[in-house]
């Protein structure tokens, strides 16, 4: 079994209570059962996976409380909090991603099938809002390439489209008309397949928290927190450029590329700053997120003023 002893965990780990009692309960019912039989990994709360060191930082991750608690998912409400206290009805299992468009091989992957995909890795990566506050994060997951190179992209596909699930049953936010759902963000094809792009299924070794866009989010380090999509039920390869939520909603602060660049303010606000948190004194924050040596080069004669 994977379940860890109360001596094995460490103070900053503790979930809260609540969640460990529907994991238990979860564990306890027969889909969990027969799940925990088929895919222990995913079933238990640990998600085992190598670290891919050339590809994290080796600054001190966020605490896992920081992580968890103080998060955006509007789907569930605007408050930091919110998430956190409203995601655990989320009903992650089954789940599956449609992966369809302009691709040779359509796919609907389940959950257990992406971890067959390939070994998860932990990746260290550092995580900036465009609200100015930035965290650390060990994500587990497998590169989108990974996935992509499944089913092929067609010529034609340049961009891909990431939707995020809208239930207004589990979803409470998604009553209110904050943003036009689903959550839809984008990629172009050679952003989405750049190595650092990830699927992340967990954190911190263990199963995604709900709040943090379980069972499966996209993590895209170089740009605002905004472009990782949560819980996603589909990915769309497309040839025209996705109209995002954050377009729709507002398409003069929030553009298409949304590089981490300190150069751009956002209309109300400088960018040229961020608050880590957990530190009093802000940073200086750096181009694309200080992953420039990676992704700089995607972007060579595009006009980073003007696509923002
Ligand atoms: N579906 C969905 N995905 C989302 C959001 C959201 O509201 N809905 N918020 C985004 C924003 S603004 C940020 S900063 C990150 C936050 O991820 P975290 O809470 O795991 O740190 O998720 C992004 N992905
Ligand atoms: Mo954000």
């Amino acid at each position: 079994m994977l379940i860890r002893r109360p001596s094995d965990i460490l103070p900053s780990e503790i979930t809260p209570r609540e969640l460990f009692l529907r994991r238990r309960d979860f564990l306890k019912t027969a889909a969990g059962a027969a799940l925990l039989t088929a895919f222990p990994a995913i079933a238990a709360e640990k998600l085992a996976g190598a670290r891919n060191s050339l590809f994290s930082t080796t600054e001190t991750p966020t605490p896992y409380k920081d992580v968890t608690t103080y998060n955006n998912f509007y789907e569930f409400g605007t408050d930091k909090s919110d998430p956190v206290e409203k995601a655990q009805r989320l009903n992650t299992r089954p789940w599956s991603i449609a992966v369809e468009g302009l691709v040779k091989h359509p796919r609907t992957f389940a959950i257990e099938d992406l971890i067959k995909l390939a070994p998860l890795e932990e990746r260290i990566y550092r995580m900036r809002c465009v609200e100015g506050w930035s965290m650390v994060i060990p994500w587990l997951g497998l590169p989108l390439a990974t996935l992509l190179k499944q089913v092929e992209p067609q010529g034609a596909a340049k961009y891909v489209e990431f939707i995020s699930a809208a239930d207004p049953q589990s979803m409470p936010g998604v009553k209110s008309r904050v943003l036009d759902w689903p959550y839809v963000e984008g990629l172009r094809v050679d952003e989405a397949m750049q190595p650092l792009t990830l699927l992340a299924l967990g954190l911190y070794g263990e199963v995604l928290p709900k709040q943090n866009g379980a069972p499966v989010r996209l993590v895209v380090p170089w740009k605002y927190g905004f472009k990782s999509a949560k819980s996603i039920v589909k990915i769309r390869l497309v040839e025209k450029e996705p109209n995002t939520a954050w377009m729709k909603a507002n398409a003069h602060e929030y553009g298409f590329y949304s590089n981490v660049n300190p150069a751009v303010d956002h209309p109300r606000w400088s960018q040229a700053t961020e608050r880590r948190i957990g530190e009093f004194q802000k940073r200086k924050t750096l181009p694309f997120n200080g992953y420039a040596a990676q992704v700089a080069q995607l972007y060579a004669g595009l006009d980073l003023q003007k696509f923002f």
